[in-house]
């Protein structure tokens, strides 16, 4: 059973109750418990099973129910009674990134709004900015987050759709007369979101293959069946569907096909154009002169007829990788470079568990070294560590370090960046750290010149030596801060530095844009996960998808290191205290 259903509809239970205007506490409460499910290693059908429902944290007797009716039936009653008693318009508001759930109550008590375009109608009319409490400003925010969300809704977040594509590949890697399966297209590419998914086959029998495709488990609906290409719709994770097209190549083909379906189409017209200097031509099935087939089993052929390095699909943009040399690509970061993550929190902030057993986990990834950072006192949401909590935390985290002789242990905290630049902690407490990531996580919609100068002023911290998910934007949910990241990036560089590469797929933050940016100008990052479980460890592939999309190599990023070569590096900002 997915957990991510569960936890959308505790979400959701916690939106409708404060749209009704129920009290903080209790729409907290269950805000906790969406936070629980999400942050679940197993599977919560087996947390029921066991008996062990009550034991998550904030999950108490009633909730316990609530869960366990769920599994049961597939419903929980509070959340069907709430939903009856409000405009079934009126939730979807609250992906508006600006509408929270009290300015959707106000403008449905106060004007009567029931859905997206009846919002659309009081913010052109004037009446919403007009309503006590509102404003002009944030009136416009919310019309510039509607645009945005319409723009973005459709894609598919990377981190939903990769896993999802290897459960295809892997279901028709089992198909008999399927030799070989690749995923191409912009999942191949890596980027940060996708349209649909394409699967490649190689086998002599496409109308079988395509039959079994169509037939698969996972399909929902199936758009359209051929004798070598397919279209099914499946569903996320989430519950939403997603398109996969499915193509069945001969083998003489098959790295022709695979090359011109991963795309991206920018870059095939730039390779085809290289082609037809050559007079030769270059298409799905191979490179030809005339009907003499020069290339096609495997797409580095392709590339070195035409007198070019192999390139990696996540360069394939037609971003410049056409007048860079073949060492550019080869150095390329791979996962196997990262030996540490240097964002994560446990249970004394928002974490699901503690210092150990992320310790643990990160051993068993292979690596060096973590460090833990737990939310800092003005992260309320995010249970941050008062001063106390967080000397405390200092003296804990030595000790576990000192006991645990595989990986090391470093001592951090997320310190957020108030409104004025100023940090949450004091020096003395940062200094007591050996790590800092400093983010903004309040006011983030500052005029420009403003908040830029506010992370500048920061970043001049000697003991900041990390800016966390730098522009703090969600994807499909919310727009970046606007930041000047050109005097960001540079100002990194002259303050030494590192901006990160925070690898979750629901930020991906620095882009694949900025990171190329940062390289350019010689900036360190560093790519963590910021992980809230072990399981969250593993989203590091994402960063590094978008670390190859940035052209980022090893040498480039802080936790490439070794430990004694990344604690010197740090140790340079820290000099001038
Ligand atoms: P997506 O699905 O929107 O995230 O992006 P892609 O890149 O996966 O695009 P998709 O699925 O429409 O097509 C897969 C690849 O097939 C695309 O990256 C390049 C190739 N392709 C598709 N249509 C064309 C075309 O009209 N011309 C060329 N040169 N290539 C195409
Ligand atoms: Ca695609
Ligand atoms: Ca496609
Ligand atoms: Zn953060």
């Amino acid at each position: 059973m997915p957990n991510e259903t569960l936890e959308a509809l505790f979400n959701e239970i916690a939106d409708l109750l404060e749209i009704k205007g129920e009290d903080a506490f209790r729409v907290n409460s269950y805000r906790r418990v969406a936070r629980t499910i999400k942050n679940l290693t197993e599977d919560i059908a087996e947390v029921a099973a066991r008996g062990a429902l009550s034991d998550l944290q904030g999950v108490g007797k009633s909730t316990a129910a609530k869960i366990e009716q769920y599994i049961k039936t597939g419903k929980i009653d509070l959340h069907e009674e709430l939903r009856a008693s409000i405009p079934k318009g009126l939730p979807e508001l609250l992906n508006i990134p600006g509408m929270g759930p009290k300015k959707v109550a106000l403008a449905w008590k106060e004007l009567g709004v029931e859905d997206v375009a009846g919002l659309k109608k009081v913010i052109a009319s004037g009446e919403f900015a007009a309503l006590k409490g509102m404003g002009e400003k944030s009136v416009q925010q919310i019309a510039q987050g509607l645009a945005f969300a319409e723009k973005s809704g459709e894609r598919t977040p990377l981190g939903l759709a990769w896993p999802l594509a290897e459960e295809l590949a892997a279901a028709m890697r089992a198909v008999k007369s399927v030799r070989r399966v690749e995923i191409g297209g912009s999942l191949r590419r890596g980027c940060e979101t996708i349209g649909d998914l394409d699967l490649l086959c190689e086998s002599d029998d496409g109308p079988a293959v395509i039959q079994a495709f169509t037939k698969l488990p996972q399909v929902r609906r199936v758009l359209s069946e051929g004798d070598t290409k397919g279209s099914i719709v499946v569903e996320r994770r989430d519950g939403v569907e997603m398109q996969a097209d499915c193509r069945v190549v001969p083998k003489a083909s098959f790295g022709a096909a695979l090359q011109y379906f991963t795309g991206s189409k920018e870059h095939n017209v730039r390779l085809r154009g290289l082609a037809v200097k050559k007079k030769w031509t270059l298409n799905e099935w191979g490179l030809f002169e005339g009907d003499r087939l020069l290339a096609g089993t495997d797409e580095a052929g392709i590339y070195k007829k035409l007198g070019l390095p192999m390139m990696p699909p996540e360069v394939r943009e037609d971003r410049g990788e056409f007048d860079a040399d073949a060492e550019a690509f080869a150095e390329l970061i791979t996962l196997e470079d990262i030996r540490g993550d240097l964002h994560m929190h446990t249970h004394a902030s928002d974490g699901t568990t503690d210092a150990h057993t992320m310790a643990e986990a990160a051993r068993d990834l292979g690596y060096e070294y973590i460090a833990i950072t737990d939310h800092s006192r003005s992260s309320a949401q995010a249970n941050g560590l008062s001063l106390d909590r967080m000397w405390r935390q200092i003296e804990h985290l030595r000790k576990l370090n000192d006991k645990h002789d595989t990986v090391a242990i470093l001592v951090g905290c997320e310190c957020d960046i108030l409104a004025d630049g100023k940090l949450d902690y004091p020096d003395t407490i940062l200094a007591a750290c050996d790590i800092v990531v400093a983010s903004v996580h309040q006011a983030m919609r500052q005029e420009k010149s403003k908040i830029t100068r506010r992370v500048m002023k920061a970043m001049e911290n000697p003991f900041v030596t990390i800016l966390g998910h730098p522009t703090g934007r969600l994807l499909n949910r919310r727009a970046p801060m606007d930041l000047d990241l050109a005097a960001i990036i540079e100002h990194a560089a002259r303050t030494h530095t590192v901006l990160e590469l925070n690898a979750s797929w629901q930020r991906l933050d620095l882009c694949d844009r900025y990171v190329r940016m940062a390289r350019d100008a010689g900036v360190m990052l560093s790519i963590d996960t910021d992980a809230h479980s072990t399981a969250q460890l593993t989203q590091m592939r994402y960063g590094i998808t978008t670390a190859r999309r940035g052209w980022l190599r090893a040498k480039d990023v802080l936790n490439t290191m070794p430990l004694a070569a990344m604690r010197r590096w740090i140790a340079r900002k820290r000099k001038h205290a």
